[in-house]
């Protein structure tokens, strides 16, 4: 077999981990890779992009709607530190996304070659896995371990850095293997101990209002219907996370939606105050989640189911851990789990929902002028098929959606950057989620403080026609900032103002179909008309300040 070299093997190491999608940005060190992404017949798309936080943010879309690895790419320096954002969040969020960068030659280092930078250094901190490739024959071992970092037992993102002189060097090609498994996640499971389950069943069944509060790791793991089982047999409620929206389907009579600072409310709060047990599945039991610790109270009987050996016991004291994958956790539940004494969980949900929804009811019919928040939330929900993956940026969106917007299939449908919430994720994010599940609609909506920072992508998704839907709430504010001023320094707004932007003629001028709305009358319209438009389309929504608003959220300060 002739020898390959080392930019080919990335190639092809990349299509037998079963990769369809690189999203990326071009530079110099990049391209003996560019030239062999060229050449090879290997059946990738290559989505160039206007800024590597999208490449990256891209990615991750794509691998949470696809549970399959997404893959960015840039160059080095600039590129490297620009990928950097998404792979962090990525990482944080236990999503599987490889983020590729290109680097000066091995025998430039310390001889300040233009854009040096120590790459692996930069990113060990923040991956599962970071390495750059120093020899083109161990650049196949090293893509392995990379997706084994990613997808098997506890998910998150790795790092591979390519120098110049190894993709030009020489790779035997009977190393070039891989197991094609490891390209989607969870690829390894752990399986859950046996006494442990043993004690969690007991718990169980004489608790008298058990609860689940799941996480992310739920719909990661793929556990939705080993979820809805257990929960339906038990007849126990399960409360969310923001990044757990999607465990259960949102009108299950079990499911009482998102609690936590961020679009929780006093009526779920106070639910979750009735379980004498609560079941943590693929949950860290973050600040937000827990309003800082205090819900659940502090000494309810906990019992915790995650992937990561270091999360039970964090934030809890935790009777039983049951370190595992979720799926299989719940799963061995079930098996242990006969007859029970089914709990009336259903009746604590309904009482919570109805008193929730009946003062979001109230605001949503409202035609105040600027637009409420609740009235967006109301009309995208009507409009929108109920498959549709809907990606929020902070600000307004996040906690409207995650309070509001009932999710009525099980699975990801909502995404949204929960571990570091950096602005301007969603436009890109739901790029690549169209890319992993294309056949469904993708909404974007986002605060005008993140349209700033991700407008340039405009380019890229009329270039490539992507059909994203987007939706601007603007109040030409950073406005949970000011919202945090309003209530924790006695209103002395400082630096946290803008002037408006017609976003809509912004996003005519790259040649997306845009509408901009400032009456309450004529926001169903624009939006259902967006929505069927075929191509990519926006709607800026004149919309109340965030400082105004009734916004589900306790603390501005998580
Ligand atoms: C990159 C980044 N910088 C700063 C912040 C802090 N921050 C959180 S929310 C927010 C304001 C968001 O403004 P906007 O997008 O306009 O949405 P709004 O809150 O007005 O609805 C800021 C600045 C952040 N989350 N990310």
């Amino acid at each position: 077999m002739t020898p390959m070299t080392g930019a080919e093997a990335m190639v092809r190491m990349l299509q037998l981990h079963g990769v369809k999608h690189i999203f990326g940005l071009c530079g110099d060190t990049s391209l003996p890779f560019y030239d062999a992404l060229a050449r090879l017949d290997h059946g990738m798309q290559h989505i160039l992009t206007r800024d590597e936080r999208s490449a990256a943010y891209m990615a991750d879309g794509y691998a949470r709607v696809s549970r399959r690895v997404g893959v960015c790419e840039g160059p080095s320096g600039g590129g490297a530190t620009y990928l950097l954002p998404g792979i962090v969040e990525a990482n944080e969020s236990s999503i599987p996304v490889l983020g590729i960068t290109t680097d000066i030659a091995t025998t430039s280092r310390g001889r300040y070659a233009l854009t040096e930078l120590d790459q692996e250094a930069l990113y060990r901190p923040l991956t599962r896995r970071s390495e750059v490739i120093d020899r083109a024959d161990r650049l196949p071992e090293a893509v392995r371990r990379a997706f084994r970092a990613m997808t098997a037992g506890r998910t998150g993102a790795a790092h591979l850095g390519l120098p110049f002189d190894v993709q030009n060097g020489q790779v035997p090609a009977a190393d070039v293997w891989a197991d094609a498994d490891l390209g989607s996640y969870p690829s390894r499971r752990a399986r859950p101990e046996a006494d442990a389950l043993q004690q969690a069943a007991v718990a169980l069944s004489s608790a008298r209002m058990p609860m689940f509060v799941c996480g992310g790791g739920v719909v990661i793991a793929g556990a939705e219907p080993e979820l809805a089982a257990l929960a339906e047999l038990l007849g126990a409620p399960v409360a969310t996370t923001v990044s757990g929206q999607g465990s259960l389907a949102e009108d299950h009579p079990l499911c009482l939606g998102v609690v936590g600072s961020n679009g929780g409310t006093l009526p779920t709060r106070e639910a979750l105050a009735q379980a004498d047990l609560v079941v943590f599945v693929g949950c860290r039991a973050g600040s937000v989640t827990t309003e800082r610790w205090r819900y659940p109270a502090q000494g309810t009987p906990v019992i915790h189911i995650d992937a990561d050996p270091m999360v039970p016991g964090t934030n809890y004291r935790t009777g039983i851990a049951l370190v595992c994958d979720a799926k299989l956790g719940l799963q061995g539940l079930l098996d242990e789990l006969n007859v029970v004494q089914r709990k009336d969980g259903a009746a604590l949900v309904k009482a919570a929902k109805e008193r929730k929804f009946a003062d979001f009811r109230a605001l949503a019919v409202k035609d105040d002028v600027p637009i409420l928040p609740e009235r967006i939330v109301a009309a995208l929900h009507k409009i929108l098929p109920r498959d549709a993956t809907v990606v929020c940026d902070p600000g307004t969106p996040c906690p409207y959606f995650s309070a509001y917007y009932e999710f009525l299939e099980a699975g990801r449908h909502f995404i949204s950057n929960r571990a570091h919430g950096a602005l301007g994720y969603s436009m890109a994010a739901g790029v690549g989620a169209h890319f992993g599940r294309p056949g469904t609609k993708t909404v974007s909506v986002m605060g005008d403080g993140s349209f700033g920072f991700t407008a340039g992508e405009l380019e890229t998704i009329v270039r490539l026609r992507v059909p994203l839907m987007m939706v601007v709430i603007s109040n030409s504010s950073y406005g949970w900032i000011k919202a945090g001023q309003k209530t924790g320094f006695a209103q002395r707004y400082f630096s946290v103002d803008f002037s408006r932007t017609d976003h809509a003629r912004v996003a005519e001028a790259f040649g997306v179909k845009a509408f901009r709305v400032d009456k309450p009358e004529n926001l169903e319209g624009a939006l259902a008309a967006a929505a069927e438009h075929g191509g990519p389309a926006l709607v800026d929504v004149l919309a109340q300040p965030l400082q105004d608003a009734r916004a589900p959220v306790s603390e501005w300060i998580a």
